[in-house]
This record gives C-alpha cells, sequence and structure tokens, in this order.
C-alpha cells in the first residue's frame, strides 16, 4: 500500500512539472518524445515556421546527411526504408515530421516563437522564459536544443556593396535563384560546398570554386544498398538493429585510427587517401592544389563521391589566389577578375555565437555567455555551474566529427531525464553541477582534445579564437555514453 502510495504522489510530482524545450530539430524532438513518455508537461518554442532545425533551413542543392542514415536517426524509431545510405536533406525532414506524428509531438510546438531571454528565479526555483510574442512563461527546467551550426558566415570582403549579382549563403538558399546557363563562384570548400558543387556543375555555364583549404574528400562512399535491403530490414528488425552497431563500430574504429594524431597507421590513410584524391583528378595542377597538408581529421572530413571528380568537367574551374574583393561584375582574386552572376558562400557558421545566441540569465543576474567568454564550456556538454535546472543538447564539447550527433542526443537525454526525474522524484526544486565537478570535467576534453588531428594549427570552425577546442567530443563514444548512463546527486547542488 505504501508502495503505492508513494508511486501515485511521485506521479503527481511529476505531471506538476513543466519544462520548455528551445528548438525542434532532433535535439528538441528527442527531448520531447523522453518527456512525454515520463507524463511530464513540456512545450517546444521553435523560431522556424516548421519543424526540423538543420534539415529544415539547409535546402541547397545535394544538401544530404554524410553519417550513414540508419546510425544518423533514433534508436527508438528505427527506418527500414531509408531510399540511400546517406539520406537527402527531404528524406530527414520527412524522416522528422514521420516521429512527431508518431509520438504526437506537433501540438506541442509553437511555430514562429522564438526564446528571448531566459531567467532563473532563486526564490520560486523557477525558470522565467520570455518569447518573442512577450508572452512569459514558468517552468521547473529549460532544455536547449538550439544547436551549433545555425548562425551564417559571411565574410566582410572589400566593395561587398557594389556586386550587382545574387549572392546568399548556403543555409539561406533561394529557391527562386535560376543557375541554369548562369556563370555562378562558390567560396569555400567545406562539407556543405562538397554537396553543392557537384549538384549544380551540370546546370551551370561556368562554376568558379574559390578554395583557402583544400579538404580531406576522398573516401568512397557506398553508392546504393544491393536489392532487398529494406524489405530485410523490414522483416527482420534485429538485423537493422546489429546493421546499425556495426555501422557505429566502424566510425568508432575510424575514430581509433584517424583521430590519433601522429600514428603511424593515421599516416599511412593519410598517404592513401592523398593518393586517391590525386588519381580522381586528371590535371596535375589540380593533384597539386586539391591534397590537404594538414593532418586527416584536423578539419572536418568530407565524404564524397563526386566532389573531385567534377573539377575534371571543362566548365568546372578551381580557383585557389587569394580573393582580393568583390566588384561590381564579380571576383577580383590578386590575379584575375572572375565574371559572375551568382555568388554562392559555402564559408560556414559562426559556431560561437550560434552556441551563444540565447539570452540566459542565471540566479546571481549574470548571463550565461558572461560566464562562458571565449570558451563556452559546460558539465558533459549539458549543464552549467551557477545555472540551476538548465540542460543543452549538443552543448560545448559534444558535437562530432565522425559519427552520427542524433547519437550523442539521446545519451544527453537520457542524463537529462534522470536528472529531471531524480529532482521531482526526490522533492527537490533544482540541481546545479558542482564547479568542481565541471571544472575536472574540462580538464579531461582539454587534455583528451590535446590528443586529436582538430587541436593541430589547420584552423577550424572547431576551435575558438585561441585555438582551444570548445565544439567537438574529444574521445570515443562509449566513453560518452558510460558518463551519461546516470546521474550522481553527490555531483550537484540541491535545493
Ligand atoms: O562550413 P566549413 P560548411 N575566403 O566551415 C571557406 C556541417 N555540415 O558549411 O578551410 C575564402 O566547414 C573555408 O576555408 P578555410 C558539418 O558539421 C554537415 O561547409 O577556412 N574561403 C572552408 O573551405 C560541417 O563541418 C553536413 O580555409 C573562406 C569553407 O569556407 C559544418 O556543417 C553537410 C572564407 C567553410 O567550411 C560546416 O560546413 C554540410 C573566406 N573569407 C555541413 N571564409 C553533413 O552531411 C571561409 N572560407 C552532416
Amino acid at each position: 500500500h505504501l508502495k503505492t502510495s508513494i508511486s501515485q504522489e511521485v506521479l503527481q510530482r511529476r505531471s506538476s512539472t513543466f519544462v520548455v524545450i528551445i528548438g525542434a530539430g532532433f535535439s528538441g524532438i528527442c527531448a520531447a518524445i523522453k518527456l512525454k513518455k515520463e507524463n511530464i508537461k513540456f512545450i517546444i518554442f521553435e523560431a522556424a515556421p516548421d519543424l526540423g532545425g538543420t534539415w529544415l533551413h539547409n535546402v541547397y542543392p545535394g544538401c544530404a546527411c554524410d553519417i550513414e542514415a540508419h546510425l544518423y536517426c533514433f534508436s527508438f524509431y528505427p527506418n527500414p526504408s531509408w531510399k540511400t545510405p546517406y539520406a537527402s536533406q527531404s528524406e530527414i525532414l520527412q524522416y522528422l515530421k514521420n516521429v512527431c506524428n508518431f509520438y504526437d509531438i506537433r501540438q506541442h510546438m509553437r511555430f514562429n516563437t522564438a526564446v528571448q531571454k531566459c531567467y532563473f528565479d532563486s526564490k520560486t526555483q523557477q525558470w522565467k522564459v520570455t518569447t518573442s510574442g512577450n508572452e512569459e512563461f514558468l517552468c521547473n527546467f529549460v532544455i536547449s536544443g538550439a544547436g551549433v551550426l545555425h548562425m551564417p558566415k559571411i565574410p566582410v570582403l572589400k566593395d561587398c556593396v557594389f556586386f550587382k549579382g545574387e549572392s546568399f549563403h548556403s543555409a539561406k538558399w533561394n529557391k527562386e535563384c535560376n543557375l541554369e546557363g548562369k556563370l555562378v563562384a562558390v567560396i569555400g570548400t567545406g562539407a556543405s560546398a562538397v554537396q553543392i558543387v557537384p549538384s549544380i556543375a551540370d546546370r551551370v555555364k561556368n562554376l568558379y570554386v574559390f578554395q583557402r583549404t583544400p579538404t580531406w574528400s576522398s573516401f568512397n562512399q557506398t553508392p546504393f544498398y544491393p536489392r532487398g535491403t529494406q524489405t530485410v530490414f523490414k522483416m527482420f528488425p534485429t538485423i537493422l538493429k546489429l546493421f546499425r552497431w556495426l555501422t557505429f563500430v566502424k566510425l568508432e574504429i575510424s575514430f581509433y585510427v584517424i583521430f590519433r594524431s601522429k600514428s603511424y597507421l593515421a599516416k599511412l590513410i593519410q598517404q592513401v587517401m592523398s593518393k586517391a584524391i590525386q588519381d580522381q583528378l586528371q590535371n596535375e595542377s589540380l593533384k597539386k592544389k586539391m591534397v590537404p597538408s594538414y593532418d586527416i581529421g584536423c578539419k572536418r572530413i568530407t565524404p564524397s563521391n563526386n566532389f573531385l571528380q567534377t573539377f575534371n568537367k571543362k566548365n568546372v574551374h578551381l580557383v585557389t589566389e587569394p580573393i582580393i574583393s568583390l566588384t561590381e561584375d564579380g571576383i577580383k582574386t590578386d590575379e584575375n577578375e572572375y565574371k559572375i552572376d551568382i555568388l554562392i558562400y559555402a564559408t560556414g557558421f559562426d559556431v560561437v555565437a550560434s552556441i551563444k545566441s540565447l539570452n540566459i540569465i542565471g540566479p546571481d543576474g549574470v548571463t550565461l555567455n558572461e560566464r562562458w567568454g571565449n570558451k563556452p564550456n559546460a558539465y558533459l556538454g549539458i549543464m552549467c555551474p551557477g545555472f540551476p535546472n538548465l540542460f543543452y543538447l549538443l552543448g560545448p564539447n559534444t558535437v562530432l566529427g565522425h559519427s552520427s550527433v542524433v547519437w550523442m542526443i539521446e545519451c544527453q537525454m537520457n542524463f537529462v531525464l534522470d536528472a529531471i526525474l531524480k529532482c521531482t522524484d526526490n522533492g527537490l526544486k533544482s540541481l546545479e553541477v558542482l564547479s568542481k565537478v565541471n571544472d575536472e570535467f574540462q580538464c579531461y576534453v582539454t587534455s583528451e582534445s590535446k590528443k586529436r588531428p582538430f587541436s593541430s594549427s589547420c584552423g577550424s570552425w572547431y576551435l575558438n579564437k585561441d585555438g582551444e577546442n570548445f565544439t567537438l567530443w574529444p574521445s570515443h563514444l562509449l566513453n560518452y555514453w558510460w558518463r551519461t548512463l546516470s546521474v550522481d546527486l553527490k555531483e550537484f547542488k540541491v535545493q
């Protein structure tokens, strides 16, 4: 009898708990599903007019995920029907919509509603969340699923205002813009450009690709599944599960091999890849220019079956001279002037600004951005000292360069849910990670990061101005899974 009454009390506590989730991408959707299963009330605020996050915003030609689809999806909602090993943007977006329909999550989403401010009131131990509609919501917990790659970075080029043609960023693709028969320039050769360039090359008259640094892009992806794969996965879910794990293990092995900076094996792979890059290019000068000189893994590896071969086409030109300025008609380098009609910036994202885009004010009136300064950090990338009951998904140091971030999101949500349940079930109002726990964790992250190639000097969005890794998880994924398995209340200040 006692057991039943306790459990009813607990259930009541859970159902009177209210959580604000920021963002309706993979993170926000995962958070919503897990909370719903525990009967915890929540609302999702999304600035965009629909769900999908990254996969709603990025609609450039060729947009896809270069991590295998069966791993880049929720473990609790596998999809035997992925059409290709690497799913396209539209297929992933549809997947997310299906997930939301299945779990009936859409009804909890408020679109066109940005979160303007979150303030923690120490008297009530609650967050006060203000939205763009100037509404205020009181909640017990805030979960940010706002993401890390959503603020486009457009380089300031001299005389930019005078360019007559059309220009836009890869993440703000202008669907109305007709590329057919036009002179087009793409600035950048990162993951986005690697997908855009082969997809538009045949439509345009001439394509100029401005490369500042070459990218390691010679992996050949499996181009298709053998016939019948979908049927087998549908009929035998265990085989699909096994396939997912095999994919996970394969990528983990790649981490061990490639991301151990100076290992003999890493050097060997680098040599093999250099040769593979050269083998795909017909022109000697291209071969020289497109093999990176920095360690593989320092920047994001950009697998593609057709990026390099695109440069063998007559109408595709690699430009490696530094850009001096934009002109009325195009781009001026220190050797040439390139006349263009359309300029595409595939120049990446301002990651510090993206992570710091939320205005979070702690109980002492200090904002999280002030606390963070130039190096955002959080315990397990999830919780920050001084900010009780606030959780980040894909927060600092938990993005991946080699495997599926959806896997990370699930680990994080298991931890967050455990924290919320331990708090509510024990009748606590708040929990805040202790500074010393976070400090120890940051020491671990720093020492692991130093062993990895992304801490070397090639420069990338992984690093802050001081060359410190504040974005990537620097160790293997089972380590992260182990750390996020459960919450130890001894590591928290509770009230
Ligand atoms: O951006 P990037 P991205 N003049 O920062 C160049 C994810 N993503 O949008 O290397 C000339 O990687 C810059 O040159 P350099 C993924 O996590 C995932 O391509 O700095 N060039 C570089 O070549 C990825 O890592 C998928 O010398 C300039 C490029 O622009 C992240 O998004 C697909 C310049 C920027 O590359 C970002 O990728 C697509 C300038 N002033 C994206 N400024 C998946 O499939 C910058 N550059 C999962």
